[in-house]
């Protein structure tokens, strides 16, 4: 719509470059003579509806943003540590453009909306978080008009905010007066009933990152700090309040908070925390969390592995704080962490009786903390699926798999790697995978790519009372490590879930295993309270008669529950 207003503090000056993200870009890598004002970003602050004093604040972040080194943008380019922030006067010019409106017609009195659709338009936090975080952060969670979400992730100068936002990056128009999605290439088609404001998240589109993502991301830290302090029930209500909002496709502002409020599972207590979100950009019981000693060492306790809350909080009660705390308590000493684990220090070596493998203890976890904390990239979960695939390849021919989890969700970077494996054999498939799991993790760990097994469980026993002869899963969940070739590709610890099914319920698994979390918790009630089934990533049965379905595809599971299928990358329904 082309606005009848001249924006008011934009200078017509013919504008030196189109397409700005591209040749920013190009310039970058290309020319190594480029000059200095070439290399750098420039940022447009509307001044529009802005205090003097958060103009100031903000002016003086990009002008002192060039003293730091940690610039992943320009990571390729070779001894290019330093990227300089630089103001811009003419909104034409600008890569990115910090504004506190969130109304189009607000904004189109300022920057004509055919500008705005080509720019990456953001709010203040977008400029401080990434100066408290030392890099350049990706525009699309810091979106200022949920209108723009799509143009500001595309048109972020982070060459990986469209990764993250995998789906984002079609021109196309429509959004959310067609759609009612906040996810483009997914769009709602008129017959359908997938609505936003279901009850079940298995009904709703739910994108990996949403128009309202830093309103989620503080509200998971009031989930979390409930599931820490035992309130299971409170962490729920967060946990579903969390998983509404994932799948609402406007960015919440006091206009549409009404519309909020009518959502399902959005209480009074949510309703007010997301009403001082909107006026102060931030809960106020967010910082007192965040600065609670007790909050901070649970975070922490929790982090490792074999912690859980109840004996986070166990620990915490017997005055434990910090990790060195810990290290001291479990008797672990920071100089034989490296033993510890590479399974090389005896003294910690903790072997199965069910596996005769080494176990992940407590202790192993700790030593092993800071790589299992790592986040692993899509690359490197595609290697390792293949290096697993290989190896069992090794052992039986015929095997199928899908990597799952987060990864088949469109996450950029992953905790662990879920595989799912079965045999394209559906008559006699089941004889070929069973105790296959055990097999493969014993060979896996003889060829050193598994160090330590936290947990086995073999296909459930024989239901004499079923007919058919369908058993459950068996399920491996191993410390992984990819070989490390010298000092330049050195590998480290991943956690790595391998779940083998039986041909019939292998897409009960693969969905099963797709999540998210919330997803499956109301996959499971749906089937239950309103189809009077049971859906479990080992297989689906009629409640009355205990029937069994054996889905030949993901897309027959939904049919079977009486739902739409849904795209993995729009099954995000947590965090
Ligand atoms: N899952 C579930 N309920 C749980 C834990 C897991 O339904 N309590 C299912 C859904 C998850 C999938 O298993 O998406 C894999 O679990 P992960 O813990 O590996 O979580 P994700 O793969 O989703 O994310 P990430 O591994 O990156 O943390
Ligand atoms: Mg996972």
């Amino acid at each position: 719509m082309p606005s009848s207003k001249r924006p008011s503090n934009e200078k017509l000056s013919p504008s030196p470059r189109s397409k700005r993200r591209r040749s920013y870009l190009s310039d970058t890598y290309t020319d190594a003579s480029s000059d200095f004002q070439e290399q750098s970003l420039n940022v447009f602050i509307l001044d529009a509806k802005m205090k003097p004093e958060t103009i100031e604040e903000l002016s003086s972040l990009i002008d002192n943003f060039h003293h730091f080194d940690k610039h992943p943008f320009l990571k390729e380019k070779e001894g290019s540590t330093q990227r300089q922030l630089r103001i811009c006067s003419s909104v034409k010019d600008a890569d990115v453009v910090v504004t506190v409106v969130q109304m189009r017609k607000r904004l189109e009195r300022h920057v004509d909306w055919s500008i705005a659709r080509r720019k990456a338009i953001v709010t203040p936090s977008w400029l401080r978080d990434s100066v408290t975080s030392r890099q350049l952060l990706p525009c699309g969670k810091y979106a200022a008009l949920g209108e723009l979400y799509e143009q500001t992730v595309r048109n972020c100068p982070d060459a990986d905010c469209s990764q993250k936002f995998p789906d984002a990056g079609s021109d196309s128009e429509f959004l959310q007066e067609v759609s009612e999605s906040s996810d483009p290439k997914h769009p709602i088609k008129k017959d359908s009933k997938i609505r936003y404001n279901h009850r079940y998240a298995c009904m709703r589109h739910s994108p990996l990152l949403c128009p309202n993502q830093g309103l989620v991301e503080r509200l998971a830290i009031l989930r979390r700090h409930r599931e820490l302090e035992g309130l299971d029930m409170q962490a729920l209500s967060y946990e579903r309040a969390i998983s509404v909002i994932k799948a609402f496709p406007h960015h919440i502002i006091a206009d549409n908070i009404h519309e909020v409020s009518d959502l399902p599972h959005i209480g009074q207590k949510i309703r007010s925390k997301i009403q001082e979100f909107i006026q102060h950009g931030d809960i106020s019981e967010c910082k007192n969390v965040l600065s609670e000693t007790r909050y901070r060492s649970s975070v922490d306790f929790t982090a490792i592995y074999g912690v859980g809350p109840v004996t986070a909080r166990k620990l915490y009660s017997s005055g434990l704080r910090t990790i060195n705390d810990l290290e001291k308590h479990y008797e672990v000493s920071p100089q034989t962490n490296d033993d510890i684990a590479n399974n090389l220090s005896q003294g910690y070596r903790l072997v199965s009786s069910t596996t005769g493998l080494p176990q992940l203890s407590i202790k192993v976890g700790l030593a092993l903390r800071e790589e299992l904390s790592l986040q692993i990239p899509r690359s490197e979960v595609e290697e390792i699926h293949d290096v697993v695939m290989n190896e069992l390849a090794h052992i039986r021919s015929g095997c199928v798999s899908t990597i799952t989890g987060g990864y088949r969700r469109g996450k950029a970077e992953s905790n662990d790697i879920d595989i799912v494996v079965s045999h394209k054999d559906l008559k006699c498939g089941g004889d070929q995978v069973k105790g296959l799991c055990a097999k493969l993790v014993k060979r896996l760990y003889d060829q050193g790519l598994v160090t330590h097994v936290m947990h086995m469980s073999s296909f459930r026993e024989h239901d004499t009372l079923r007919t058919t002869h369908w058993d459950s899963l068996e399920k491996a969940l191993a410390v992984f490590i990819l070989p490390s070739h010298g000092k330049e590709q050195k590998h480290v610890h991943r956690r790595l879930d391998l779940i083998f099914a039986a041909p019939e319920v292998y897409w009960t698994a693969v969905v099963g295993w797709t999540g998210s979390k919330m997803f499956e918790r109301d996959l499971r009630l749906w089937a239950k309270q309103e189809k009077g089934m049971k859906f479990g990533s080992s297989g689906i049965s009629r409640l009355h008669d205990s029937k069994l379905y054996f889905p030949k595809s993901e897309r027959e599971v939904f049919e079977l529950l009486d739902l739409e299928w849904i795209h993995p990358t729009l099954r995000n329904a947590d965090l």
